[in-house]
């Protein structure tokens, strides 16, 4: 029997990351899933295991602390090293404030997060790939990607960097039979807001006033499309908003 498919997803406790390792596991993966979050990360395993009998492979570790990156995926036994897809999902926003009232550890929060994460896990990832002749890189975007909206400064330029380093990655990987992928949504409702507003949850809800925002199903079911394409076929990039917004600064509320 061929062996399954395995894909590694960052920040799989919450939102996007775990409706897709739920996507993915229903459609035939293996699942690495990590996070900080010990007991998610065991629950998640316990109900993919349980409900799509997948194996899945918690690994706990900070995607900005660059040695236990390495050491997670240097640790992962021979059998799961045959990663076949890599989703860089694992990020956040903190803050809203004009860049001259912005908190300087919001902003290296980050950045250590969006890009300094992506490239530790990729640079450890990329080689497994490289060996094994292939292998498919989902880069989570956002509209952000390539759009400022005002107050969204350093979180903005960070999804720009998410943004170039997917162009980057796709000509580095191209003669590696390396597809990289990137997934840009827009207005999504998931732990985002209550994370960019520091618990607090009643600012966060109003993100989402009088409009029906994205769910993170929304996002896993297009990471599902873009990797089950054709070998010969590479998606470049999707962006997705939900119908009542039209630019990052623009949305329609009843
Ligand atoms: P959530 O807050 O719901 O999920 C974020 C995930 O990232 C969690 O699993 C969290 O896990 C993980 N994570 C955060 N920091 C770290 C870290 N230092 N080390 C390891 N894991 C980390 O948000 P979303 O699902 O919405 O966000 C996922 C991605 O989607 C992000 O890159 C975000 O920028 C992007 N995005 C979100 C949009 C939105 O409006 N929601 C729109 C466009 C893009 P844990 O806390 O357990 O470590
Ligand atoms: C999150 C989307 O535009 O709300 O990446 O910052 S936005």
């Amino acid at each position: 029997m061929a062996q399954q498919k395995i894909a590694l997803i960052t920040g799989a406790t919450s939102g996007i990351g775990r409706a897709a390792a739920q996507t993915l596991a229903q459609n035939g993966f293996d699942l690495i899933i990590t996070g900080r979050r010990q007991e998610r990360l065991a629950a998640i395993r316990e109900e993919l295991e349980r409900d799509c009998k997948c194996r899945v492979l918690p690994l706990c570790f900070d995607v900005r602390q660059r040695t236990e990156v390495e050491q997670a995926i240097g640790s992962l036994p021979q059998d799961w090293r045959a990663i076949d897809v890599l989703v860089n999902n694992a990020g956040l926003a903190v803050g809203l404030e004009h860049l001259h009232e912005g908190q300087i550890d919001d902003w290296e929060r980050m950045i250590d997060t969006n890009i300094k994460g992506v490239l530790y896990t990729t640079r450890c990832v990329a080689p497994l790939m490289v060996e094994r002749g292939g292998g498919h890189i989902v880069n989570i975007g956002s509209i952000a990607g390539t759009q400022v909206y005002e107050n969204g400064n350093v979180y903005c330029a960070t999804k720009h960097a998410m943004h170039a380093l997917s162009q980057g990655m796709r000509q580095d990987m191209l003669k590696h039979n390396i597809r990289v992928s990137e997934v840009r949504p827009g207005l999504l409702e998931t732990e985002f807001s209550i994370v960019r507003f520091k618990g607090d949850t009643a600012r966060a809800s109003r993100t989402y006033d009088g409009l029906t925002p994205l769910y993170a199903n929304d996002i896993a079911e297009a990471i599902l499309f873009v990797v089950t394409r054709p070998a010969h076929v590479c998606i470049n990039d999707i962006e997705i908003t939900p119908t009542a917004q039209a630019s990052s600064g623009l949305v329609f509320r009843q």
